[in-house]
């Protein structure tokens, strides 16, 4: 096949002869001219995301097709449709899709190649160098231009404001004294944020596509849960350096990518949910750690999990017909099956006290239902439907209500507020129809909720918790979550891990 040169293209003016079919190798001639100079040789990111499968699997074939079209707004993506034909574009989109023809590596010295320090942290004060209540700042992910934004929470002022990489994905976690934030993104780069200071200590790159991150409770170490490479990389949490990288093998030495790792704080341990084998992990970083891992065997594969309020249960995603599973941490176990069939999102399940029981709820995002659970029995004690099905869930120990979005089909712009005690519906908010409304967080005593409106006309809008009455709306770009750092340092009920 030839390809038409694109003065020739122009010369043919009106004339539009269907464009010839473009293979596979061509479009790889074309990534190396058109694309690889922002997204990388072996499409492994640059200024410009990562564009392997992995990376791309949220957007749809026709999503990225339009993306090269069109480019992106706000963004350094430019539009090729004057310069790609519609045949080059759609090979260049099968050929993002496919595997590498030489599987992509990630190596330590890769990672240490990547590793820069941004400021030197020893010359920094100690204390909070604004005037803000350091345990009540939030921090906000807006993610249509790939900022985090750091609110007062008293004033809700904006005290800064800084690019991020592309894609953050998962709660930030915090040192144990709220001083240090830590981002990932989906691209596998970690930074570090020091929040006395407003400004940026480091940053690496520790996978090609990660899952998340954990803190350890005693502030020392960062473990990220890596897709590509499957591994778990252990930094040092003071300046982001490489400590070292823990293949993620099972017993039977499959390689699996991991689904999640959380830091379990009473255990003084990371629990870490793999995804291609029957493993949850449990590292220990007690005393001098080794970090090896405790292997406890699950009854099927895990996703993305959540922990009982005294950390010694682990509730997982499964992909069996139950949905979900109950594994014993001390015993090493797997105790049951749990009805969860709307796949449930239990990384922002959350528990409250309801009577003098504990009960855990979650979101599903393939059902417009709350699933509630006893956590004494196991047992499922309600279905809560709900007007789509949700993503996000929140509250705290000092609000009556959970307060569960609607983030799928036409619904999406509705907010339910649910009654921790009878489990019903009270309060349905719709904040700005006709716009997605999702993720909430509160105040660390609970007195305001803020809530995200998901558009690029979006705002983040902050309520009375109590009286339900909005208090300010901050315009912004799609922002996505947003944390406390006093709810999250205090592992508070009702907020996540
Ligand atoms: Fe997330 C948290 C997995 C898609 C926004 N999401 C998490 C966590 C996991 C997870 C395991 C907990 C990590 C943590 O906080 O440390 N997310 C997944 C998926 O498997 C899924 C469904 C598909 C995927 O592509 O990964 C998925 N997530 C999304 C989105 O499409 C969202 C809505 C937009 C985005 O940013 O990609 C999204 N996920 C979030 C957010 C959190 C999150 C904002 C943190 C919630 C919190 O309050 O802590």
């Amino acid at each position: 096949m030839r390809l038409i040169p694109f003065a020739l293209l122009m010369l043919c003016g009106a004339v539009q002869a269907a464009p010839e079919a473009v293979s596979l190798e061509q479009a790889g001639v074309l990534y190396e001219q058109h694309c690889q100079s922002c997204h990388g040789a072996n499409r492994l990111g640059g200024a410009g995301p990562a564009l392997l499968p992995e990376s791309l699997s949220r957007i749809k074939p026709d999503e990225a097709r339009a993306v090269i079209h069109n480019g992106r707004p706000a963004s350094q993506m430019a539009a090729f449709g004057d310069r790609l034909n519609p045949a080059q574009i759609d090979a260049l989109v099968s050929y993002l899709y496919q595997p590498a023809a030489t599987p992509p590596t990630w190596s330590d010295a890769d990672i240490r190649a990547s590793h820069r320090i941004l400021t030197d942290v020893d010359t920094l004060p100690n204390t909070p160098q604004h005037n803000a209540d350091p345990l009540n700042l939030f921090v906000v992910v807006e993610a249509g231009n790939h900022h985090v934004r750091v609110l007062d929470g008293d004033r809700f002022e904006e005290l800064a404001n800084f690019q991020s990489h592309f894609a953050l994905h998962g709660g930030p976690k915090f040192s144990p004294d709220g001083r240090f934030v830590y981002f990932a993104s989906r691209d596998g780069w970690i930074s570090v944020y020091d929040l006395h200071n407003l400004t940026m200590i480091a940053e690496v790159r520790a996978g090609l596509n990660t899952r998340n991150l954990a803190v350890s409770n005693d502030g020392r170490w960062v473990l990220v849960g890596n897709y590509l490479p499957g591994n778990l990389v252990l930094l040092d949490a003071r300046d982001l350096s490489l400590v070292k990288h823990i293949p993620t093998l099972g017993a039977d030495g499959t390689q699996s990518r991991v689904s999640a790792v959380y830091t379990a704080p009473p255990r003084d341990s990371f629990v870490v949910a793999l995804k291609d084998v029957k493993e949850a992990w449990e590292i220990s970083y007690a005393g001098k750690p080794d970090f090896q891992p405790r292997r406890i065997e699950a009854a099927d594969f895990l996703d993305d999990f959540s922990f009982t309020p005294d950390y010694r249960y682990l509730l997982a995603t499964s992909r069996k017909a139950l949905g979900g599973q109950v594994i014993d941490l001390d015993t090493g176990k797997a105790v049951t099956d749990i009805p969860l069939p709307g796949m449930p999102h239990l990384g922002s399940g959350i528990y409250w006290k309801r009577g003098g029981n504990w009960v855990f709820a979650t979101p599903n995002v393939s059902k417009g239902l709350i699933s509630v659970l006893d956590l004494q029995s196991w047992k499922l004690i309600k279905e809560i439907p709900t007007e789509g099905p949700g993503f996000f869930m929140r509250s705290h120990l000092n609000s009556p209500y959970a307060w569960t979005d609607v983030f799928f089909g036409p619904n999406n712009d509705a907010v339910h507020l649910i009654d921790k005690q009878t489990l019903e519906v009270a309060h349905t908010l719709r904040p700005m129809p006709g716009k997605n409304a999702a993720h909430v967080e509160f105040t660390n005593d609970g007195r305001y909720a803020l809530l995200s409106v998901w558009d690029t006309d979006g705002a983040l809008i902050v309520y009375d918790a109590k009286t339900l009455k909005e208090i300010k709306r901050i315009p912004m770009n799609k922002p996505s979550g947003k944390y406390n750092v006093g709810n999250k340092i205090e592992y508070a009920e009702g907020t996540s891990h």
